[in-house]
């Protein structure tokens, strides 16, 4: 039997994304798990942000889906056209997991929830022509995981991933991960992980996990000791909070993520607005000393990028304007995106009553205004984050940046500051241009 598994496109039908370097995780892990329980089945993979994805011309009968809110209505379309022709389809991932009614009406059947326990039954029942409309996968322990597939990309890309845990100890109001991992986080065994990163093909991952270090730091310390005793010349990236970097054992916490091959850290910064901050429950993750928390990262040879959000209901047009001076007093880089209320969170419901109606899944991509605010238009507040992103990526600005990082961290951590950089100042003026050929073709 042949299966076929399809990474939709993200953002603008994909136009962000072309240059992606990071192979899509859930594709090379689903591959993993399919080898592991029906070692006769052929899976074959498409990135659609990278290659053509055409549904009438698909001779696969079985294909999988994984869908993000955002890649929800392409996946849809895609899933409609296929069943129109006969062929079977699933769908899988966060989405489908918070709306299983409005998912399941384009699937042959549904998973809600983490495929490791249900997969097996799944294609047997396929096998058998006895498909249930949804499987339900709970919260599988993590012991024993099957590793993913590297191999079978027909496209290039730069990065692999690993995973150590799932879930976050934090409980953010704007974040989908506590819901859909459940509230304890689990995590693998710390052997299990080296043992596989070791073995991978790829020299460079992005360690997918929530937070690499503020679940539990005495285990980081654990896991970057094992990875720096047993890898060799391999490098990674990965989101993390600032409280642990003010942890007592923070600095031995630092010294081995970087002799583990910690290259930079994404941190949630998350807002720059007090009232924000409280809004999304996220003040007690920062710590108080978070500027400090920044340079000392940055003195353990590791780079910072901040995570920010902006045009929530509490923000102001001003907040736009202190990203960019924050970014230019810390010399820091930060990827702002529009505070998208996604559904299934705590924000969602707050929102509700003033999302802008008439809006697809498509909108909710951090790009777009999707709520009114009490004093900025939708228009507004986009224009003002397309100016923000530009003002925050020119080339100056990035290279300034890049050697605030210790010598340390050099090369790898310089080079992986121009890597996670360069590409997304190209990626939002791609963005930008888009914006205006459709201002003017209006
Ligand atoms: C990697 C990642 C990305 C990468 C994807 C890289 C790639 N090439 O695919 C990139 C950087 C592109 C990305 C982008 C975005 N992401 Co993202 N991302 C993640 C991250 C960190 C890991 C996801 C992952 O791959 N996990 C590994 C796989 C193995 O695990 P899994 O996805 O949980 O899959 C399991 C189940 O879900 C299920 N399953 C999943 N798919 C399928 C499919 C089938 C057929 C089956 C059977 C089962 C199945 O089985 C798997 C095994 O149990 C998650 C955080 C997280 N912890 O999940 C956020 C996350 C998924 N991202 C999120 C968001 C919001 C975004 C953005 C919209 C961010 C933004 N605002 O700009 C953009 C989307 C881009 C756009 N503009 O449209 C949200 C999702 C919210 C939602 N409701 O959809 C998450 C949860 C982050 C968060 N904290 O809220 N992201």
């Amino acid at each position: 039997m042949k299966l076929l598994f399809v990474s939709p496109p993200f953002g603008e039908k994909g136009q962000m994304s072309k240059g992606l370097p990071i192979a899509p995780p859930v594709l090379e892990y689903m591959t993993g798990l399919t080898y592991r329980v029906r070692p006769d089945i052929e899976v074959e993979l498409v990135d659609a942000n990278k290659e053509q994805f055409n549904p009438d011309t698909i001779e696969t009968d079985l294909i999988g889906f994984t869908v993000l809110t955002p890649q929800s209505p392409w996946v849809y379309e895609m899933s409609d056209k296929l069943r129109a022709r006969g062929k079977k389809v699933i769908l899988g991932g966060m989405h489908v997991t918070v709306m299983p009614d409005e998912a399941k009406v384009h699937a042959d059947a549904i998973i809600i929830g983490e495929a490791e326990k249900i997969w097996k039954d799944l294609l047997d029942d396929f096998d058998h022509k006895r498909l249930k409309p949804v499987y339900n996968g709970g919260f599988p322990d993590l012991i024993d995981l099957p590793r993913p597939v590297t191999g079978l990309w027909k496209t290039k890309y730069v990065y692999g991933y690993f995973q150590t845990s799932r879930g976050c100890p934090f409980k953010c109001t704007f974040c989908s991960v506590h819901k859909f991992f459940g509230g304890r986080v689990r995590m693998r065994p710390i052997n299990e992980v080296v043992e596989e990163i070791a073995a991978s093909r790829w020299r460079l991952f992005w360690g997918i996990d929530d937070n690499i270090w503020g679940v539990n730091v005495g285990r980081s310390i654990e896991l970057y000791k094992e990875m720096s005793k047993n890898i060799r010349g391999k490098w990674w990236f990965g989101a993390g909070d600032l409280t642990s970097v003010q942890h007592p054992r923070s600095d031995e916490l630092l010294k081995y993520a970087r002799m583990a091959g910690l290259t930079a850290v994404l941190v949630g910064w998350e807002s720059n607005n007090m009232a924000s901050l409280e809004e999304y429950k996220a003040v007690g993750k920062q710590g108080r000393g978070r500027r400090d928390a920044i340079k000392k990262i940055r003195d353990y040879g590791i780079e910072v990028m901040l995570f920010i959000m902006v045009g929530g209901r509490q923000d102001t047009k001003e907040d736009f304007d202190g990203i960019l001076k924050l970014c230019d007093d810390l010399k820091v880089s930060a990827h702002p995106v529009m505070t998208t209320p996604f559904p299934g969170t705590e924000l969602y419901d707050m929102y509700r009553p003033y999302l802008i109606k008439g809006l697809e899944w498509d909108s909710f991509d951090g790009n777009h205004a999707v709520f009114e605010h009490p004093t900025m238009t939708p228009d507004e507040r986009e224009d003002a984050i397309v100016k923000l992103r530009a003002d925050i990526f020119p080339v100056p600005k990035i290279l300034q940046r890049m050697f605030q990082v210790s010598w340390k961290g050099f090369p790898m951590s310089h080079i992986t500051s121009w890597m996670i950089q360069y590409p997304q100042g190209r990626a939002f003026r791609e963005f930008a241009r888009e914006r205006e050929r459709k201002k003017c073709n209006n």
